[in-house]
């Protein structure tokens, strides 16, 4: 199907709850359990936990998730129930952790592609057991930039691989299998429009292209092996920066692929920790870096905001 949205309208029942394309799980005997996040059908009442989920806004770290809860909880004036705190909904698992604000879910995804396809599995089968509605997932973090300063923020309106396939790539049984990496570029192009004058960073959108690997794949000269030059690596970034890339992560692809694969609209929205047209390491100081971070996590949080209040 080629018209835009089509997984989103095949993937959803009318109401808006997700359909699991896996037929095996109605099947389990002893209900599902998401083993990373602890979390399970038998041994938790999950429509009620999470039933009204309409955000999810995954990124890196816990400490940043738990960070951007209290920031959203703060902007969208949401209070918690008398006598308690936030918590981490996930703690036994010892894996990610997650917390929840009302309609938000903020939870970290670790580094790296097997990192976060293991989360999204289990995110999406939560959304799927919890009947949330129409659920919109945010992947909020950072990246190294191609020609943007750091501190800018990119949305990314494709991905693509070190390769330059717009698809997430795994082997399935002994055979590589592709799931077309595709983003909601109305989305996209709604968050780049929430930047403010005065935000005091750029928000951009361009392509981002998603990496294996923070060192070779990256393209960097400064890891524990390099058998290319500094040439090599200035030609490959360029050429990156000529096809409309703006920025590199480890994250993007099996996002925007899972994502679409699910019926779920997606945006994935980063800050540049450097100019990877000027150098390799990120040495920025820690303090700096902090505030960066909340760049991205401001632009989601107006979106939110802006269609809680219309909802
Ligand atoms: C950005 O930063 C991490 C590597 O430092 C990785 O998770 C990513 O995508
Ligand atoms: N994260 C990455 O994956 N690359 C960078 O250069 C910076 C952060």
């Amino acid at each position: 199907c080629k018209k835009p949205n089509c997984n989103v309208t095949k993937f959803r029942n009318p109401d808006g709850t997700l359909r699991l394309r896996n037929p095996h799980i109605k099947k389990l005997r002893d209900g599902d359990f998401l083993y990373h996040l602890a979390l399970g059908t038998k041994s938790h009442n999950l429509e009620e936990m999470f039933g009204d989920v309409k955000f999810v806004c995954m990124g890196g770290t816990a400490k940043r998730m738990e960070t951007l809860a209290n920031y959203i909880m703060k902007e969208i004036g949401y209070k918690l129930p008398t006598g308690s705190t936030l918590q981490d909904l996930t703690s036994s698992s010892l894996r990610f952790a997650m917390y929840k604000v009302g309609p938000v879910l903020c939870v970290s995804h670790g580094m790296g592609i097997p990192s976060i396809s293991i989360l999204l599995h289990e995110i999406i089968k939560l959304v799927h057991h919890a009947k949330a509605k129409d659920p919109i997932f945010f992947r909020v973090g950072t990246c190294g930039g191609i020609g943007l300063k750091g501190g800018d923020v990119i949305v990314s309106d494709s991905v693509i691989d070190e390769l330059g396939n717009p698809y997430y790539q795994q082997p399935v049984c002994g055979k590589l299998v592709k799931k077309p990496a595709i983003l909601d570029k109305n989305l996209a192009q709604e968050l780049k429009s929430l930047s403010e004058l005065d935000d005091g960073f750029e928000v951009v959108n361009g392509t981002t292209m998603a990496a294996n690997c923070f060192y070779e794949g990256q393209g960097r000269t400064d890891g524990a092996f390099c058998e290319y030059t500094e040439e090599d690596k200035m030609e490959y970034l360029k050429m990156l920066h000529e096809k409309g890339v703006r920025n590199i992560e480890m994250e993007g692809t099996v996002f925007a692929a899972h994502t679409y694969h699910a019926g779920i609209k997606s945006a994935v929205v980063n800050v540049a920790l450097l100019n990877r047209l000027e150098g390799d390491q990120v040495t920025t100081p820690k303090e700096v870096m902090m505030e960066w971070q909340n760049h991205p996590q401001i632009i989601v949080t107006r979106y939110i905001k802006r269609h809680l209040q219309n909802s």
